[in-house]
């Protein structure tokens, strides 16, 4: 019986190709609602676009801990380690800045360094349909 013979080329492709993934689990990427905080102090996506009513999840796939932080201070992660995750739902429609403590800096109400944008959009499509402005 010949034995089967696999290329070694081929074993050190796919060893590459899932070490450039950043981890052994091709298929790691943010789902629409979750926002990955990740090595090189960066949100993936740093701007995520969601229907009102969406819980949308930080997750920290980084060796430091980060937070996600409203830049109006109304909501705040605290400090989330490798692995850890939190989440929050956002019910009203309009555009959400947050930053992460300990990689943002703030000059002048801006935040500059590892920041991102959670903007929320009405299910029915009638954005700006606030009860405020009738
Ligand atoms: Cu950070």
């Amino acid at each position: 019986m010949q034995p089967r013979r696999v290329s070694p080329l081929v074993f050190v492709l796919a060893f590459t190709i899932l070490a450039l993934s950043g981890c052994f689990a091709p298929e790691d990427k943010p789902e629409p609602n979750e926002v990955f905080m990740e090595v090189g102090n960066v949100f993936v996506p740093q701007t995520i676009e969601v229907v009102a009513g969406t819980e949308v999840t930080w997750i920290n796939k980084d060796g430091v801990p980060h937070t996600a932080t409203a830049d109006d201070g109304s909501w705040d992660s605290k400090y989330l380690n490798r692995g850890m995750d939190w989440s929050r739902t956002f019910d009203e429609s309009g555009t959400y800045s947050y930053h992460c403590i300990p990689h943002a800096i703030e000059e002048g109400g801006e935040y500059r360094g590892m920041i991102g944008t959670v903007i929320v959009v009405d299910g029915n499509g009638s954005e700006g349909n606030m009860s405020s402005e009738t």
